[in-house]
């Protein structure tokens, strides 16, 4: 690692954190390199390395990468691209490979033009992981010979030196890490993440073999992810679960403007809309403004196709809004930019504005062009929006109806809800409470001057099979969207919540469980907004109470609750400790719900993430789907939810 000891806090000093060379900097802010140092930052290690082979295949030279997790939780990613570089550059004295692996963004600096768009969420290179590795070997293919060198967290520990002769045509790069215990709090792989992204990731780069292999003990698997039909095959697969209404895939590729466009939708019989777009195969869960050029032509490419189609009599006066023609929709778009400006609040917006126009542009000619050509499918796409059009209407009618004021009004606050009294929503929050015994136990344990308690009884909606006028038809889910105060949908304005934290809070049961995960549906499908804002929380009840005497202490598992009690002395035969295990949050009072639950100062709660949109989708259709038992089985096995909703 370069000699950057002295490199201590001072010197972040105003004009950036670019002060610190090396890789030091890295090891000791590991967060602002790779978001985080548990699961989520342990996976990312290998998605940097693995960009850097799809960018070799972005620019024609690779069409395969291997990724074996081994036994030790260790990671081998091997691709056949050119190889990293290992002559000596010029002025820095190091083989390239030195430098790509020792040098903070080296990636880049000897191959600007022909290096193609590169991925990376944050676009930090190997470099980082050799930082955070305990171990690091790369063994390079390149000019007929086999080159090798290893590190020990970012230290070069052997030389480059060559190992042998190899065909000149046999190129490539492997790169074997080992993640350092001293900077991760995990270091358990997961396959279903590792193989979630790899999966997307062969979508994405038409073509490319990708492979996965597990050879951890009992774990032991292997899957190839490759799709010669790219976006059209991500389609399929994301509506593999529904039932499509018409067989083939819309599909297109092409190039405008430099900016490469690939685009596949296809509409199935559901009320949600699943729609993807990625920048440079970095997920844009905050869309931006490729997404908005999609949006906006499907809207008015469909209202053009309706104004001249004989649908026109009998509906004339609907006007499609963008949530009518996107009512059932599965779509990926997918943009290769050179220079992405990445914004939002987790930098996954796209701000460039040329590309509004470019995509705009593609998707107004040839999507209107493919409507013409299949008529079939054109009319069963407007039927569909207008039938959405249609219960929207009819939705509107019927709230105008039973009130003067909308019922998503903020004017019109629920009265189940116990507001508080500051009205900066930076300092606010809401507890959505399961039950009102609990309900009432909130309200009267809070401190009401931030915290507002909202009671829900029962079973909220399943939001994933119903439409949207069903949805506002339920009175548990327009109380929530009333009470939060920001709409939904299209109309959603993060700007109106009317609190920055919003608190989950259900039984530790199946029940629970099932009533948080129809509430984070709700959230992912309505006001997905509101989770990559960081807005939404779980709860952390308590399961066990110990107590003797006075004394008594709240414990959140087992282990928690075993070792609180052999401190108070249980291993000695003591009898008088009790032991209750709260089956409900009822069943704790008010004053014990606040101490352990939802007093800012000594409870713990879980913000809900969203690390990958796409795994997400599919756990929320096989959990909400109309298939009973995957959902019984998954819930019953996961009363922490699901591990890539990272909460
Ligand atoms: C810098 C320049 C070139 C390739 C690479 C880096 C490269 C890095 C990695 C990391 C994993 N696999 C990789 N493959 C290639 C361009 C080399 C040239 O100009 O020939």
């Amino acid at each position: 690692m370069a000699k950057t000891n002295d490199a201590a806090d001072s010197q972040y000093d105003a004009s950036g954190i670019q002060v610190l060379k090396g890789l030091e900097a890295v090891r000791k802010r590991p967060g602002m390199y790779i978001g985080s140092t548990s699961h989520r930052g342990l996976h990312h290690l290998v998605y940097e390395v693995v960009d850097n082979s799809i960018d070799e295949a972005l620019a024609g030279y690779c069409d395969a990468v291997r990724v074996v997790i081994h036994a030790d939780n260790s990671i081998t990613v091997e691709d056949n691209g050119r190889g990293i570089p290992v002559d000596m550059h010029a002025t820095e004295k190091l083989p390239g490979v030195e430098l790509a692996l020792t040098v903070l963004h080296a990636g880049g600096k000897f191959d600007k033009n022909t290096y193609k768009v590169s991925g990376g969420l944050h676009g930090v290179g190997v470099s980082v992981v050799n930082a955070l590795s305990e171990q690091l070997k790369v063994w390079v293919k390149r000019g007929g010979s086999e080159h090798y060198m290893d590190f020990h967290r970012g230290d070069t520990t052997t030389k480059l030196k060559v190992l042998g002769s190899v065909k000149p045509k046999d190129t490539g790069t492997k790169v074997w890490f080992k993640p350092d215990p001293q900077i991760f709090t995990e270091l358990e792989y997961d396959y279903a993440t590792l193989a979630s992204r790899l999966r997307e990731l062969s979508f994405l780069n038409k073509g490319v073999n990708i492979s996965l292999t597990d050879e951890r003990a009992g774990l032991e698997r292997e899957e190839v992810f490759h799709a010669k039909g790219g976006l059209k095959e991500f389609v399929s697969f994301l509506n593999s679960k529904q039932k499509p209404l018409h067989p083939e895939v819309v599909y297109f590729e092409g190039e405008k403007d430099d900016i490469g466009i690939e685009i596949a939708m296809q509409y199935n019989d559901g009320y949600n809309e699943t729609v993807f777009s990625f920048v440079n195969n970095i997920n844009t869960h905050e869309g931006g403004t490729h997404l908005t050029g999609f949006k906006s032509a499907l809207t008015s490419v469909i209202n053009k196709h309706l104004d001249k189609s004989s649908f026109a009599k009998k509906d004339k006066d609907l006007k499609l809004s963008g949530d009518d023609v996107r009512e059932g929709l599965t779509a990926v778009l997918s943009v290769k930019v050179r220079e992405p400006q990445f914004e939002g609040q987790t930098k996954t917006k796209l701000g460039n504005s040329e590309v509004e126009s470019a995509v705009k542009t593609t998707v107004n000619e040839v999507l209107a062009q493919y409507l013409e050509e299949h008529p079939r499918v054109a009319n069963i796409v407007i039927e569909k929006a207008l039938s959405a059009a249609r219960a929207r209407e009819a939705a509107r009618k019927a709230r105008d109806l039973t009130r003067k004021k909308s019922a998503l009004d903020v004017g019109n606050l629920p009265g189940k809800l116990a507001d508080c009294s500051l009205s900066d929503p930076a300092m606010c929050e809401i507890y959505l409470v399961e039950g009102d015994s609990a309900g009432g136990s909130a309200k009267q344990g809070r401190d009401r001057m931030f915290q507002a308690i909202l009671p829900l009884r029962g079973k909220i909606l399943n939001v994933e099979k119903a439409r949207i006028d069903k949805i506002l038809g339920n009175e548990e889910i327009r109380t929530i969207i009333t009470a939060i105060g920001a709409g939904i949908k299209e109309e959603f304005t993060l700007e109106n919540v009317r609190y920055h934290k919003i608190i989950i809070m259900t039984d530790a049961d199946v029940d629970g469980a099932h009533i948080r995960t129809l509430l984070l549906t709700f959230f992912f499908r309505q006001m997905p907004e509101l989770i990559d804002a960081g807005m939404i929380y779980i709860a952390q009840p308590p399961l066990y109470r110990v107590a003797k005497g006075k004394e008594e202490y709240y414990a959140y598992d087992e282990a928690e609750r075993d070792a609180i009690a052999e401190r108070m002395g249980a291993g000695e035969g003591k009898t008088n400790i009790n032991l209750q295990r709260y089956k409900g949050l009822g069943e704790m009072n008010p004053d014990q719900l606040w101490k352990t639950t939802m007093d800012p100062e000594t409870r713990t709660i879980l913000k809900v993430t969203q690390d990958d949109a796409f795994q997400a989708n599919e756990i929320f259709q096989t959990l909400m789907g109309d298939d009973v038992e995957p959902r019984r089985v998954f819930i019953e096995a996961n009363a922490k939810f699901a591990s890539n909703i990272d909460i």
